[in-house]
């Protein structure tokens, strides 16, 4: 899944004795060298640490040197004395991978908040659990809401705002927000917040297909962490309420204990537990009417509405793919959550990009189709200093994509999506901090470099600006390409 040049970093490592021989210059791509250069990373870290500032190294060779090789010594002490058989060998360097992709997350990065016999609600991992170079996002977390047909999800609120959109079925959702109730039927494609704090439920109206929704949330409380509340839906343990003294609720609704009893905890015997509840088709008949509760009184109230995104053109459409882009001029909600919304839709066999995002950290989920994308990452690279120079180098970050794969492309990040299986590959995309965003081809048609001057392109690439033009001009598709496959070349 990963892959992670070595090259370059080793040499400040060779200087200090554990060199693996493998100087700059022969493209390896080696995972187990990964294990050696983080550990040698985390020295040079503590080192320059201890020693006082990030340039210990130059001011204060005395200590750093010393340091350094005190550090080494021991680590081959503890390694001698450790077990290093081939499980915890594969172990580490599992998680040193991981860490060095820090980008992509799958199925196991989830973890289910609800799961019932009739649906689920699964929510990512923090984003800086995982890594540092999240911190600009570390008050989003992302997850996936599935029901079953027919099922109603019982009243809750989160402590986040919420951005949800439909990647499949039909339902009803319906947010009251004081002595106002508002009821919205929603589909495939729609886009719709839900503001931290405001009870919503929700119905799967459909006979047949699950509803499935796919969910950005900014939490409002302690950063990054999300919590639900929840009437629990009849099971005491599951409910806010059971939290309070019965005295407490007794007084506070002026009933008796036996009435307090029917809010929390006298769920009838043949009923299910838990939010996910299966309904009669009475029941969503009278629940799916839109917009049948109070109106609010003066006419001035916000409605709280839904946006499909095939509302309007698509941005850019050809025979490879569909790219569909929702920003607050289209639909203002957005502007309160600071968030722009695309949906890719990629034909099998082709791509979309390279590209990047100019502001918006852009979370990639797949709720449909098969793929794999790569990314040009600064983070995960070192500078190049060879020969007296300072150059940015850039690691090739990769990986499948399946369904409810989860991938984080930061503001500037050039990155390919590439559908692969036997369907199209559908991607949303959440473009967090920036209800605005742009995005800029880095190929084919209006790519950035098609408005340089000749001179600009010579000075450039070393070479005369004509024959770099038909370089640059060839492709005349915007976006969506064939993928290499199927143009008749492989991916390196
Ligand atoms: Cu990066």
């Amino acid at each position: 899944m990963v892959v992670v040049r070595v090259n370059n970093a080793q040499d400040k490592d060779i200087c200090y004795g554990r060199g693996t021989g493998r100087r700059g210059g022969d493209d390896q791509y080696d995972v187990i060298l990964v294990e050696e250069e983080q550990d040698v990373r985390k020295m040079v870290e503590q080192c320059h640490q201890s020693c006082q500032g990030s340039q210990g190294e130059q001011q204060r060779p005395q200590c750093f040197k010393p340091c350094m090789q005190k550090r080494f010594q021991d680590q081959g002490k503890s390694q001698r004395g450790r077990d290093t058989s081939r499980p915890e060998r594969t172990r580490r360097t599992d998680k040193q991978q991981q860490s060095n992709n820090p980008y992509v997350f799958e199925d196991h990065h989830f973890t289910a908040r609800l799961e019932t016999e009739h649906g689920n609600v699964k929510v990512l991992q923090k984003f800086t659990d995982r890594s540092d170079l999240f911190q600009g996002i570390e008050k989003y977390r992302v997850a996936f809401l599935e029901a079953d047909p027919q099922t109603f999800i019982i009243p809750n609120h989160w402590d986040a705002d919420a951005l949800i959109f439909v990647a499949n079925g039909r339902g009803t959702i319906t947010l009251i927000e004081g002595d106002s109730r508002q009821s919205h039927n929603i589909k495939r494609g729609d886009l719709f917040p839900v503001p931290a704090g405001i009870t919503a439920y929700l119905i799967n109206r459909d006979n047949n297909e699950r509803l499935v929704l796919a969910k950005i949330l900014h939490t409002v409380s302690v950063p990054g962490e999300l919590q639900l509340f929840s009437v629990g839906g009849g099971n005491a343990e599951s409910s806010f309420y059971n939290a309070f003294s019965t005295e407490v609720l007794e007084a506070a609704f002026d009933v008796d204990r036996d009435s307090i009893g029917r809010l929390i905890g006298q769920q009838k015997q043949e009923q299910e537990q838990g939010i996910f509840k299966k309904a009669t088709a009475e029941q969503i008949e009278s629940l799916t009417q839109e917009d049948k509760g109070r109106k609010w009184p003066f006419g001035e109230r916000k409605e709280k509405g839904t946006h499909s995104i095939y509302k309007n053109e698509p941005s850019v459409a050809n025979e490879n793919g569909i790219l569909h882009e929702v920003d607050s001029n289209d639909f203002p909600d957005l502007r309160h959550c600071n968030v722009a919304f695309s949906f890719f839709n990629i034909t099998r066999g082709s791509m979309a990009g390279p590209f990047y995002n100019a502001k918006a950290t852009q979370i990639l989920m797949v709720p449909n189709g098969e793929g794999r994308f790569e990314m040009a990452c600064p983070h995960l690279s070192e500078q190049d200093t060879r020969g007296g120079q300072i150059n940015p180098t850039y690691e090739k970050v990769s990986s499948k994509l399946r369904r409810r794969t989860v991938v984080v492309v930061p503001a500037g990040h050039p990155v390919v999506i590439e559908s692969t299986g036997e369907q199209n590959l559908e991607v949303i995309g959440f473009g967090l901090k920036s209800d605005e965003n742009e995005w800029f081809p880095l190929a084919g048609r209006d790519n950035v470099m098609s408005q340089w001057e000749d001179e600009a392109i010579e000075l450039t690439f070393g070479s005369p600006a004509r024959e770099v033009q038909k370089v640059i001009q060839k492709q005349n598709q915007k976006l969506f390409f064939k993928s290499p496959a199927r143009s008749g070349r492989a991916f390196a």
